[in-house]
Formats: C-alpha cells, structure tokens, sequence
C-alpha cells in the first residue's frame, strides 16, 4: 500500500478560481498541491490516508467555488428557501459520491493512477460519517441529494456530532459497541465559519417588563459555531449547504480567576459542559429517554439554526423588514418531533427580541413550519418531563403553555360543552400538556352557566335546599363540576407532548409512506385529523438512485445504461420501467445474472474479510439489514432459519439437496445499547451461525453471517450483492423502510408483509414480483387480543422451533427470555407482541416459495429485471418533487 510519489509535489499551483471542468492533470496537480500545502501528515511518504485527504481538499475546491455562486445566486434573487431541521443525518462516505456528481469519477481515477494510486483503494480510506440511527437519519441525507440535484434551494441543518452513532463489534457474547471517533483525522468536508455563531442560553429566568415584554435572563451561556458541509447536485453546478453546529463555551463563562488561582477543574467545567452538547449522537432508535443533555442538544439545533435562518431573512429584506414575509421566504422542515423546539423558539424570537405581539408571532410560525412523523410506536413519540423543561427553558415552556391554551379553546370550541364526558376526554388526549391543570382562563369559561347567573343561583339554592332536606350531598360529588376540571394525578409527571406541539404548531403533518399516513390520521393523530383534515399528507420515502444504484452498482449501471439507452435514468427514473419490455430477453437475463454474480463475488469477499467465514457465490444471498428491533422481527427471520436447518438434519443428504436452495443468509444492523432483548437476537443469529456454518453434514446449502458494524458503506456493498430482502415486520409498525427501496432497484426480491413502502412497492413490481405474507395492518388488534385471551393455537412447527433452540443446539446461552417473549399472555414485550408466532406458518410456507422460484433462474432473473424496472417512483427526487410543491412552496433555480 505505501507508494512513492512518482512526480514532485506542488510543480503548480492549481488555479482554485478557474471554473473550467478539470482534466486528469489538473487534477493530479492540484492533489499534489493539497498534499504539500494542506498538510496533516509528515511530508515524507504519499501513502493512502494521505492521498485520500489530498484527494478530497482538491474536490472541496471545486465544492467551495459551487458552494459560493450557489450561496451569492441565492442572496441575489431572495428566493424562497426549505430548511431541513434534523437530530440526524447518515452521510456515508462522500468522496465517490461528490466526484460521481460532478462527473469527474474518471479523470479523478486518472490523476490518482498518475500518482501511483488507486481511486477504489483511496476512497476506502474515508471514515463514514455517521451522525444518524439508521432510517431517519438516512432520509435526510438522500433528500439532500435530491435538493440540490434538482436545484431547490434548500439548506439542512444538524449537529456535529463528535462521536456518531456506535462502531459494532461482534464477540462471543454478542454486540459490543465502542465509541466512534470520525473525526480524529480530520474532516476534509467542512468548513468551519468562525465568523458564523450565535449565543445558547439554558436555565436562567424570565423578567417580565412593564409594557408586558418578555426577557429571558441569567442561566448558561454557550456558543453554537457553524460548521458547512458543502453537497453537490448530481449534473449541476447547484451545491447546496448542510449546517451542522457544535458548541464551545462562550469566552465570559471561562472562569479565569479559578484558573489563575490554581483552580483548573473549575475553569474547565464550564469550557466542558458547553462542548459536552455536541459531543455524542443520541443513540435512540424508537425509544427516548428524558435526559437534559438530549434537550440540550435539541434545543442548540433549533435555536442556533432559527436565528441563522433570521439573519439571513433580515439581511435579504434590506432596511424594511417586514415580519409577515417570513412565510414567503422561508419554510422550516422539522424531521420527526426532534426538532420541536422551532415552535416555541420562533415565537421567543419574534416575540422578544423582535417585538411582535403574540398573535403576530403565533400566526407567523403558524405558516412557516411543517411536521414530519416517522413513526407510530406510541412508546417512541417524544414526550419531555415539564418540570424538566421550566428547568431548562422557561421562556419557552410559558410560550407552549400559551400554545396548549388556545388549543383547549380549539378544543372546546369544536366539541361544545354539551357532552361533557366527551370533551374531557378530548381534552386529555389531544393537549400538548399531559397531567396539567387548565389555563384559568377555560376554566372560567367551563364552570361559568350559560343562563342568567342570578336566575341560576336562585334555583341552585332552591334545589340545595330541597335536597338539604332529605340528603345532604357532598361538595365534590357535584358530576358537572368535577367531570370538567379533571385534576392531575400527583402520582403521574406533567408532560409535555411534542407530537401535539407539532401538530398544534406546523402547517403540515406528512406519514412517510400511503399506509402510514393513514394510521396517521385514522389512528394516531386522528382527533387532530377531524380538527384540520387539511393539514394532513402524505409524502412517501424515497432514495437517491445516484448512491443507491448509479455509483454503488456500477456493474448493474451500465447494464441499465445501454437497455434503456440513455443514461439519464439517474435522474429520470421513470426510463427505468424500459426495462420491462426486456424482461425475459436473453441477453438482458445474461448480462443481468453476471452483474449480480460479481456483486455477489464483491459480497463474499467482504464477508471473509469482516468475518471469517467463507461462503459459496453459487447459493443465494438473503438479506436481512436493519437496525435490531423487536417489531423488525430478525427473531421470525432467524426462527426460520432454524427451521430449516432441523429439517436439513432430519434429512438425507439426497434429501436435502433437491429440498433446498442453498442460501447465505446475511444479517446487519445495531442494536440500541440499552435494548436488551435486541441484544439478545443478536446474539442468537451469531450462535446459530457458529453451530450452522461449521456443520459439514451441512455444507454450503445454509450459511448464516451476521456482518458486524453494519452503516452506509457496508450496505453499498451488501445491497447490489443481495437476491432476496427481507421486510418482515408486523403490519403497521415500520411507518415506510426505504432499504426496501434501495434493494428493488439493485434488482433483489423482496419477501415481506403488507407495511410500510412494501405496500407501494408490491404495487409497482408487481404481485408476482413480491413475496408477500403475513397478517395484515387491520387484523393486527384483533390477533393481540386472541392472544392475550389465550385463544391463539400456536403452529406445530413453531412449537418444535422453540423446542429446539430449547435443547442447547447452539450452545449454552439461556435463550429463555428470548424464547419465552414469544409465549405467555402476559402483555406488552410477552406473549409475542410482535405476533412473531402468528406470522410463522405463513412466512415459512412464502420461503418455500421463494426455493422454488429461484431453482427456475430464468424465472428468478425476471423477478429481478421487474423489481430494478419498477422501482422508479421510490427515487427520493419524486419524493423531494412533492414536498417543494405541496408543503415548502419553493421553485427550482437554476444557476447561470
Ligand atoms: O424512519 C424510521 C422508520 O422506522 C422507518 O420506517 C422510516 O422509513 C424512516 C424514514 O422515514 N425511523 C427512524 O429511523 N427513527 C429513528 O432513527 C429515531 C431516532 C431517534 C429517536 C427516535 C427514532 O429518538
């Protein structure tokens, strides 16, 4: 790997203001030039690490030039631009993306061959960066590539996470998880603005002025500092800007005096607690926990990224600025309830520091901001202890109380008071506030009598006295006074619920996929829907097909390039669906099969290389990646598996053979650290795979690997090698998937239920191109009940399943808590919850089905042809199209 330099550093300079499309010597120049005058190793050697920081500043050149007339055509017009407000993003790698973008991938592999290197080998050396979970996380970057792809002007804002999420190791006892340090060499793709920054403040106080202004005061003072990642637009000069803040100490909260008196813990600390914010990614997936630094961290992206976002409007308005614009200006995106903190924060701003009045503010962010829900697991919509918040942020928990306030009058208004019952019970379920008193205000309004007051105290006292008589009754049995003023429960936290806010709050709520949007609105947002049906959409997930397909397939690329003879199906993924009139062609079914075999090739060495294992390019390759989750269900997956391999033992080896495909079965994915049970699985699918793949009876007819650290890039190695997918959750759980999406266009089949995007999927591939089972969203309640009631018979195999991982097959782990989750009546996290039981018969009798399909290879190959061809609607550009004409109302601009 260490090679010479085979030409002398730095002979030039390279010309950073010539907008000119490089060629190979330019570029090869300009690295040398990087490797020379922007130094961060010693000079001696151009080894790797060294060539890939070269490599990449000389990119960012031309990024920064894109960056700068993208930023300056912007200003000029004042155009309307969507800001894209998230916890998360999950870049990957950049290098190849950016250069693939820009169309520079070949005269880059030539400069790189001039300078003894390989561009593959010198990519490689990128560390991803990994500041998401897994979905969420990974949406928002594919919609920053289609943003700038299609030139919309749009910014995204995040945080610049000095750990990202976890790196996975796999030991014998299962995950282990260590710290991510992506950036302890340095990152070549940012750009820090030390002239761009603004001031956070925690705790403190609220002062009322006399005029009734507000001022918040006092508390924790800390810095947020922008850091700009720069992201290219495929085919275009667009460059459009991710924002991520870290935070430092503001220089007067650096207590020099300690320091001087020998003190340094002291002169530390505050130094620390501010940096402290920035430093670890949050590593929730579907679960939250009320943790200070968590809120911190949510408030530092909204309020750092708000008063960005309000200079620069303030700055485009000239010397008049006027206020009711900012919705014509800008629109905020908040992904998920992470990003909340925007509402209350927008009116803070607009309130106190640029003094508008309540109405003006409220109505304003009102029209500005939207709401994206990503899921419908009610453990996981975010609720914030309220004592917590008044701690933390005081201002803004008397503006949410002033939100919740006008929506109890909403709520009032639309229910009347006719049916008391009713309207208390509306009331409990649809305020931002849980567990909390009315506002006065309503209260006053509720116990005050509709008739004439005189009249009906006259009659009170008539009948008091008449009762008075026979029975006194007592105070609070009065049924009208006490159904209408529930009081809080002392034993129960007053919380604040951020979904609520977010609905109350944004002119738009989306579902990310069709049957997500209407559990969204039937279910789980449903008082809300009857309330304003008109905010409510749907805006279903999609990838970019440029890091999805383009440049992680390129083996599959150029197939699709010459079939529907054009290349811009990268763009136009409609030209994809061509491919449909080839679809039994011979030489399609060919050329498509040896594509798929090198990936596959690609597939196994990685898998040797990462863990030993060695395994056949002949089996089939099925895929389970994701991360691990109870409601994903790798447990029906892996129970399968077992399945399988007790019958392959019961069998003759003749048997076995015409029986059976042989297949590499391939899981990925984290498990939250704190998630026990997903741990467990983990584990579980490691042990099988020790106890499979060493069996010689069984050979190459089943291997089961478990790829540890699973992220962006092992996916684009995983996902172009893959033949079946697996999206198996119970229905109605996962709110869309998008690596269903990425696996259809890399030409995989997927075996799943009706969930999420699979819904849409099956509908464009077609019925014949999905293997579809289990039970569907509608049915779901009802089985839970059946279960519950101890009505449900449990299939004979399933039984025999459990029994055998019972008997200690694969080693002496105690799978019984594992095991027994899916038994009992017990509840929630018991008695299969997830319906992994239910679903069993019925997704083992699907892989017989999919053995069968794949024995007639020409049969499979079609399959696959249909999924590529039918999975164009799932380009995150279609996806972006919708946003920018039903929510954000903003245009294209296209630079000069
Ligand atoms: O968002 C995922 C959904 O599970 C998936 O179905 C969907 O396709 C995807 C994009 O819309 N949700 C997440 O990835 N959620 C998180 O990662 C998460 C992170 C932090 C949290 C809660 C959830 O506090």
């Amino acid at each position: 790997q260490k090679q010479e330099l085979k030409e002398p550093l730095a002979d030039e300079v390279p010309g950073t203001l010539d907008t000119s499309v490089p060629d190979s010597a330019s570029i090869a120049s300009s690295i040398k030039y990087h490797a020379e005058f922007t130094p961060s190793f010693s000079p001696e050697k151009f080894e790797l690490p060294k060539a890939y920081f070269a490599t990449a500043e000389s990119v960012r050149d031309t990024l920064i030039i894109n960056w700068n007339a993208t930023y300056h055509y912007y200003e000029k017009l004042n155009v309307k631009q969507a800001y894209y407000l998230s916890m998360e993003y999950l870049q990957g790698r950049a290098l190849l993306n950016a250069i693939g973008n820009l169309e520079l991938s070949g005269a880059y592999a030539e400069a790189l061959r001039k300078l003894g290197h390989n561009l593959e080998d010198v990519a490689s050396q990128e560390r991803d960066a990994a500041l998401g979970n897994g979905g969420l996380g990974r949406l928002a970057s594919c919609f920053l590539d289609s943003l700038a792809t299609l030139n919309y002007p749009a910014w995204g804002y995040g945080l610049r996470y000095k750990y990202g999420l976890f790196k996975q190791n796999i030991t014998k006892d299962g995950q282990e998880e260590v710290a991510e340090n992506w950036l302890e060499m340095g990152n070549p793709w940012e750009i820090v603005r030390n002239d761009v920054s603004y001031p956070v403040k925690f705790y403190g106080e609220v002062i009322s002025g006399p005029d009734g202004s507000k001022e918040w005061v006092g508390g924790e003072n800390i810095v947020a500092l922008a850091y700009d990642v720069p992201v290219p637009g495929y085919k275009t000069k667009t460059t459009i800007n991710l924002r991520l803040w870290s935070t430092k100490v503001a220089s007067e909260e650096f207590d020099l005096c300690a320091f001087n008196a020998g003190d340094h813990a002291t002169a530390y600390a505050a130094l620390k607690n501010a940096e402290k914010i920035c430093y670890i990614l949050y590593p929730g997936d579907e679960s939250i926990e009320g943790k200070t630094l968590r809120l911190k961290q949510q408030y530092t992206l909204c309020s750092a990224s708000l008063q960005d976002i309000i200079t620069r409007f303030e700055r485009r308005s000239g010397d008049v600025v006027d206020w009711g614009k900012l919705p014509e200006k800008v629109a905020v995106q908040m992904n998920d309830t992470h990003p909340t903190l925007c509402i209350p924060e927008l009116i803070r701003i607009l309130m106190d520091v640029k003094k508008l009045s309540w109405e003006e503010a409220w109505n304003i962010t009102k029209r500005t901001v939207a709401y994206t829900n990503h899921t419908v697991l009610p453990e996981a919509l975010e609720k914030w202890s309220l004592e917590l918040m008044q701690d933390l942020l005081p201002r803004h928990v008397e503006i949410i109380k002033k939100i919740d306030e006008e929506l109890v009058q909403t709520i009032i208004d639309e229910y009347g008071q006719e049916d008391l019952d009713l309207l208390q019970q509306k009331l409990k379920e649809m305020r931002i506030l849980a567990n909390v008193e009315l506002p006065g205000t309503v209260l006053e309004l509720l116990v005050k009598p509709e008739e004439d007051p005189i009249e009906e105290v006259d009659t009170a006292i008539e009948e008091s006295k008449l009762v008075d008589e026979v029975d006194q009754p007592e105070e609070e049995d009065d049924p009208e006074e006490k159904k209408v003023i529930p009081e809080p429960d002392p034993e129960l936290p007053k919380m604040v619920r951020m979904a609520n806010l977010c609905v109350a709050g944004g002119f738009a709520v989306n579902g990310v996929a069709e049957i997500h949007s209407e559990i969204v609105k039937e279910e789980v947002f449903n008082d809300f829907f009857k309330l304003w049906p008109e905010k409510f959409q749907n805006k279903t997930n999609g990838v970019t097909p440029r890091r999805w397909i383009r440049f992680c397939n390129p083996n599959l690329s150029e197939i699709i390039t010459k079939w529907t003879g054009t290349d811009d199906w990268t763009i136009n993924t409609e030209k994809l669906a061509i491919l449909r009139k080839f679809a039994d062609n011979e030489d399609l079914q060919s050329e498509w099969r040896e594509a798929k075999r090198r990936n596959k090739i690609k597939v196994a060495a990685f898998l040797k290389e990462k863990t030993g294992y060695v395994v056949s390019p002949d089996a089939m390759f099925d895929v389970q990646v994701k991360r691990i989750h109870e409601y994903k269900r790798q447990l029906l997956n892996i129970l399968g598996i077992v399945h399988r391999y007790k019958k392959m033992k019961e069998m003759t080896p003749e048997e076995r053979k015409t029986r059976f495909v042989p297949r590499v079965c391939i899981f990925g994915g984290k498990a939250f650290a704190t998630y026990v049970q997903a741990k467990r699985i983990v584990k579980f699918i490691t042990d099988v795979g020790a106890t499979v793949n060493h069996d010689p009876e069984i050979g190459d007819l089943l291997k089961v690997v478990f790829v540890p650290d699973y992220n962006v890039s092992v996916a684009e190695v995983l996902i172009p090698g893959s033949e079946l997918s697996q999206h198996i959750s119970t229905a109605g759980m996962e709110a869309s998937g998008t690596s269903n999406m990425k696996f259809a266009m890399n030409g995989c089949v997927l075996i799943g239920t009706l969930d999420g995007a699979n819904v849409e999927i099956r509908e464009e591939v077609g019925e014949d191109n999905f293997f579809l089972f289990g039970a569907r969203a509608p049915e779901i309640a009802g089985l839970r009940k059946e279960r519950a009631e101890g009505k449900f018979v449990p299939d004979a195999r399933f039984e025999e399943v459990k029994a055998y991982v019972r008997s200690g097959v694969f080693g002496p782990y105690n799978y019984e808590e594992l095991m027994g989750s899916l038994e009992g009546n017990e509840g929630y996290g018991r008695a299969d919850y997830f319906l992994v039981g239910k679903d069993f018969p019925s997704y083992m009798e699907c892989q017989e089905k999919v053995d069968e399909a794949y024995r007639d290879q020409k049969r499979w190959t079609k399959m696959s042809i249909l999924n590529t061809a039918g999975s164009y609607k799932f380009s995150s550009d279609r996806t972006i199209h919708e946003y920018a004409r039903d929510i954000w109302g903003i245009e294209p601009v296209v630079l000069p």
